[in-house]
């Protein structure tokens, strides 16, 4: 890309912004000065997006196919900038121009085509993909309105339309000449030729046109930019289709309208096989169609591609590749099933037997009727041949069919080559425990990669004060290697630097409380501990288990007026599924909280609790580098790896944690004396399982402090409560603490009472914050996606046509 200084840089966007609206940029809204400016981004970086697939294919270079149902890239173009190295050259030259950056930059809508963790790891990986040079794409759904906006109503989660696409979006690129055709429904027959070869014959089935809408991933500074593929679901056109009826049309347009439509009825849940199905299809038909350009024979197909499916939203990739070879290729099954291994490997993100993806046989066969056949075929060779080996219990026990349903996760073990987990503890726990029986199979296909994020827009965008701080006191070379980051310590015992540790975090906490003044009108001291907890609200999060410490504290400081310990603020941030009742609950109880507790002036503003509405990626940008502490709670073996802990822990946060997830690993690389660890251990939590001797009603009843807490849930102390309280109070007594929130309840407390004294003492504080994010480095994406690319995908090691030979 051609370099700019900021007088061009003026010239090209005020030429930019009167073609595309005709008016001047002074008289625009933030969403046309962003759209211009998006326009012009585009312009730089296009060369050398054409150049990277051009040289990818001339090269005949493997790629990766990263397939996930998520991602959640969040706003674009501070990240563009970043990459492109014009973020400073823009943001002087819009100033000149009498605009702000970041006003600016707020035009652009923050796309929700994501949930979580999963999605916003996708999404770290498309920006480490590209800007350590690989070639890797993406490949997922367009939805029309993704996840849903989140309100709160009288406390209430409301779910709304997010209507991200209203006003176009400049990143795009609509690519209908490269539109597959993905067929439902129906009834297939196989019938011999001449040649006693098997043709598969279609009848009766709805085609539906997949649409690619492609986005630039732009690499830093490197002039890589790889391609984000969303497929949308449109009628076909041509002269043999009829015009289709308006119930044709919308249960067309339905199939990439919602991420994560309700599937808590039989609609639902086909709608979602669909959108699986309609995805991985596609995804699976173009790099097919890309691989045949290359003119290579088929046993080449594993040294030019690798296809990753991101949990198992995508496992349909595995039979749709078989049904392609063997269909419409004219590959033997053997043949076929040995490419496809080769081909595929699988994430594992969670070991919660409720996320584990069934589909009824019922409902495939008559979606998928040719993709069924093959499933079972799989299955029904898997069976005959590791029964001899294994025994039949536990072959049968991996199974993909039992009991009229098909086990996805087992589909994606079976027919990959390399399934990782997301932490050494979770892939642990997968060898050991969860998928044992595969592990005794396949020993091999097992591996870790514990996740990363990263740094380039959870560092660099969304805290300027900290980089700079970073690049005046240990250079900038952790821009491109985050393991220099660890210079910083060398720094640990200079007052100035710690000063200056304390004062961006300091500026941060202005930043965000502006924020909390503005849109939600509550008042916060910048001066106080910021207490951040931003997940997915799950009850295996224990959000309730930070309700409970904030409901203990409302006490303490009832009965003990005018008492001095640090003013906190407790921040949230959380979606919960639609339908996920109790999750919601918890929303209205801190809905609750907050409303109480935030107009109780006898508190003196000793506590205060921000629940922030339609949590994302960049309200997250604004909270994670205000933190001071960042709560990782889930009970011990129940969260994957969490990739929040790694953000917050690079900003300069300190973790109270229980030992979970990556948090094992924070712990390692931070040292004990730096993160405040409480709780059982996975091991703990698995005599306690085993023993099956757990009473929480006992605790309620013998330890005061929970039982008044709990109280509070029942007792009509919490205005605006309805049943929420007792459902709540009930699953934490009555229905024995499914998640053991009154056991670990004490040691949860009292290392939050460390925190109270820690805070105090700020220069130690300051100091034990520089070591966390010292220590960051290791979780950058792009060493976890080196791994990926070195152990799983081997990009680096292809096979060349002469090799074979
Ligand atoms: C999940 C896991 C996290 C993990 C993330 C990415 C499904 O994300 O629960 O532990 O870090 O995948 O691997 P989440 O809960 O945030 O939706």
């Amino acid at each position: 890309m051609q370099k700019m200084d900021v007088s061009q840089f003026k010239d090209r966007y005020k030429k930019k912004f009167q073609e595309r609206f005709a008016f001047n940029y002074e008289n625009a809204t933030k969403q046309e000065q962003f759209v211009a400016l998006g326009h012009l981004v585009k312009d730089l970086y296009s060369s050398d997006w054409k150049e990277t697939v051009d040289t990818y294919q001339e090269n005949k270079q493997k790629q990766v196919y990263y397939f996930s149902m998520e991602f959640l890239p969040g706003r674009m173009l501070k990240s563009n900038l970043l990459n492109l190295g014009i973020l400073d050259v823009v943001q002087e030259g819009l100033a000149e121009l009498g605009l702000d950056l970041d006003e600016v930059a707020s035009g652009e809508m923050d796309p929700a085509l994501g949930n979580g963790g999963l999605g916003r790891l996708a999404s770290c990986f498309m920006d480490s993909l590209a800007s350590t040079g690989l070639p890797g794409n993406g490949n997922g759904i367009r939805y029309r309105y993704g996840l849903f906006k989140q309100k709160f109503i009288d406390g209430h989660q409301i779910e709304l339309p997010e209507n991200w696409l209203r006003n176009g979006n400049v990143w795009e690129v609509r690519r209908e000449n490269k539109a597959v055709t993905v067929r439902f429904g129906g009834q297939v027959s196989l019938e011999p030729d001449n040649e006693g070869n098997m043709h598969v014959t279609y009848h009766n089935t709805q085609n539906i046109l997949a649409v690619p809408y492609d986005t630039a991933m732009v690499g830093y500074q490197n002039g890589t930019v790889n391609n984000l593929r969303l497929w949308s679901a449109e009628i076909p056109y041509g002269e043999e289709y009829l015009f289709p009826t308006e119930e044709e049309r919308n249960g067309v347009k339905q199939i990439t309208e919602y991420l994560y439509p309700d599937d808590s009825n039989y609609e639902g849940l086909l709608l979602r096989l669909k959108q699986e199905y309609f995805f991985s299809s596609a995804g699976v038909q173009s790099v097919v169609r890309y691989f045949k350009q290359l003119n290579l024979d088929w046993s080449y197909l594993p040294d030019k591609i690798a296809i990753h499916i991101n949990d198992t939203h995508p496992t349909l990739a595995i039979p749709e590749l078989m049904r392609i070879l063997m269909d419409e290729e004219g590959l033997s099954w053997e043949q076929a099933w040995e490419i496809t291994k080769k081909t595929i490997s699988y994430t594992n993100h969670t070991i919660l037997q409720e996320a584990m993806e069934r589909w009824s046989i019922d409902m495939m066969n008559l979606l998928l009727p040719r993709i069924t056949q093959i499933i079972m075929e799989i299955n029904r060779r898997h069976i005959e041949k590791k029964t001899p080996l294994y025994g039949e219990d536990l072959t049968n026990r991996t199974a993909i069919v039992a009991n009229g349903e098909i086990k996805m996760a087992n589909l994606a073990i079976i027919g990959s080559h390399s399934i990782n987990g997301v932490a050494k503890l979770h892939t642990n726990i997968l060898i050991n425990h969860t998928l044992h029986d595969f592990y005794l199979m396949y020993p091999n296909k097992f591996n870790n990669k514990t996740n990363g994020v990263t740094m380039r827009r959870w560092l660099q965008i969304s805290n300027p004060g900290l980089t700079d701080l970073l690049d005046e006191t240990i250079g900038t070379e952790w821009k491109t290697n985050a393991n220099d980051i660890i210079l910083l310590k060398a720094y640990a015992e200079d007052k100035e630097v710690l000063a200056r540790i304390d004062a961006v975090k300091l500026e941060n906490k202005k930043r965000f409380a502006k924020y909390v003044s503005e849109e939600m009108d509550i008042e916060i001291d910048p001066n106080a501990i910021f207490d951040v907890q931003i997940k997915r609200l799950h009850a295996y999060k224990r959000q309730l288990l930070n309700v409970l410490h904030i409901l203990d504290r409302y006490q303490y400081i009832k009965d003990n007026p005018g008492v001095d310990i640090p003013k906190r603020v407790f921040i949230f941030g959380a979606k919960a599924a639609p339908s996920y009742h109790y999750a919601k609950q918890i929303i209205k109880l801190i809905n609750a909280i907050a409303e109480m507790i935030n107009n109780d002036s006898s508190l003196n503003d000793l506590i205060k609790v921000v629940f922030v509405e339609n949590y994302g990626v960049s309200l997250a940008e604004l909270i994670i580098p205000a933190a001071d502490v960042s709560e990782q709670i889930s009970l011990a073996g129940k969260e994957a790896s969490g990739t929040s802990n790694m953000k917050l822990m690079a900003n300069g946060a300190l973790t109270i944690a229980t030992m979970d997830g990556a948090t094992v690993e924070i712990y390692d690389y931070v040292g004990e004396e730096n993160i405040y660890i409480f709780g059982m251990s996975n091991e703990e939590v698995q005599k306690l399982n085993a023993a099956n001797s757990y009473n929480s009603r006992e605790i309620y009843e013998k330890n005061p402090a929970v039982k008044r807490v709990l109280n509070m849930l029942i007792d009509g102390s919490i205005p605006g409560l309805e049943d929420e309280g007792q459902d709540i109070f009930d699953s934490l007594v009555k229905y024995n603490d499914e998640y053991y929130l009154l056991k670990d309840f004490d040691s949860y407390i009292n290392a939050h009472k460390q925190i109270d004294k820690d805070f105090r003492n700020r220069e130690t504080w300051n100091r034990r914050a520089l070591l966390n994010i010292a220590s960051s480095g290791p979780f950058s994406a792009d060493y976890t996606i080196e791994r990926y690319a070195d152990e799983i995908w081997k990009l680096g090691a292809q096979r060349e046509p002469e090799d074979l030979i």
